[in-house]
């Protein structure tokens, strides 16, 4: 039976190319050279890029162009909400990179501070479909401005009394003169896929993926410690220690009163952490990245 190839839809240059491509090569996916602008191909998988728009990628997976695909959620439910035909896609996994959130925001000091003050009011956005659910939720009826970019100035320039449009520093926001008074939708980079199966072949490069980017994410936020603590104080520092089960104690040649401990953490590992190591006793605390993890 041949191997059939997975074709996975990216952004061709943008925010997700960037984290996608860094998932992609830390899941040890090698593409090829090549000149094609739309397809890249893996040549240690059977996996091939399709390389195109985000705002794309949602109907290209839902229509079968391709099988899997790296978008932010705001794109996808956006998309979800404007076109039924995308009822059948899921998300596969969630890739926490990417994160931003769509806000609702108004000139500084205009009259506009909070949702009940949008009734009868326009809002420009890109993202209408999420933001006319929201608003019709709480009872607002709010008129739509649809914009494909610079939606930050529409208010300055007189198109809408507010904007509602994705948010990451905050600093655009600000630099316009508007404030920020409500959090629409949060976000992040998901792979998507559609809800039937898929050939076997497909299936099983998919499976391999997802368990590959599984072990990235959770080896990011997770480092390795190593340092000496008193023995009579070990379970202090255990105590200290961020999001660990079971950690290694070992001996340490020629000393009695201090042993080795060695622990994966799965939590943000702080400088506070260590000066609370420091605190209970610990010395010579070694903070280590984990390159690969698999459960
Ligand atoms: O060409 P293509 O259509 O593929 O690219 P694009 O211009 O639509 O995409 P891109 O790369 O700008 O964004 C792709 C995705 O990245 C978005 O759909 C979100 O899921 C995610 N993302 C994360 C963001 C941001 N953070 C973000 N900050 N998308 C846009 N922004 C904008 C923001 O609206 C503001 O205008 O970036 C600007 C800077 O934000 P501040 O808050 O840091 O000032
Ligand atoms: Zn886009």
């Amino acid at each position: 039976m041949s191997v059939q190839r997975l074709t996975l839809a990216c952004q061709k240059k943008g925010r997700l190319a960037d984290g996608g491509f860094d998932l992609l090569k830390r899941a040890g996916v090698k593409l090829a050279y090549g000149r094609d602008q739309l397809l890249r191909r893996a040549e240690n998988l059977p996996l091939d890029l399709m390389l195109i728009r985000d705002d794309d990628i949602p109907s290209f997976v839902a229509t079968g162009a391709c099988d899997y695909g790296i978008v932010g959620e705001n794109e996808l439910y956006e998309s979800m909400e404007r076109s039924p035909r995308l009822a059948d896609l899921e998300v596969a996994l969630k890739l926490g990179f990417a994160r931003c959130r769509l806000k609702l925001a108004a000139p500084v000091d205009g009259e506009i501070q909070t949702v009940e003050d949008l009734q009868g009011r326009s809002v420009a956005t890109s993202y209408p479909g999420l933001t006319e659910k929201y608003l019709r939720e709480r009872g607002i009826d709010a008129e739509m401005v649809e914009m494909g970019g610079s939606v930050e100035v529409a208010p300055r320039v007189g198109v809408a009394d507010a904007i509602c449009d994705l948010v990451s520093t905050g600093a655009t926001l600000e630099a316009n003169g508007l404030r920020a008074f409500e959090t629409v939708f949060e976000s992040e980079a998901v792979l998507i896929r559609r809800k039937e199966a898929l050939d076997p072949s497909i299936d099983e490069t998919a499976d391999l993926l997802v368990q590959r980017f599984e072990g990235v994410i959770a080896s990011r936020q997770t480092k390795y410690i190593l340092l000496n603590a008193p023995t009579d104080r070990i379970e202090e520092v255990r105590a200290v220690l961020p999001g660990t089960d079971a950690p290694t104690v070992a001996p340490v040649v020629g000393r009695d009163d201090v042993v080795a401990v060695h622990a994966v953490c799965t939590e943000e590992v702080f400088w506070s952490t260590l000066e609370r190591l420091k605190a209970v006793g610990a010395r010579s605390i070694l903070v280590m990245p984990i390159e690969k993890m698999m459960a």
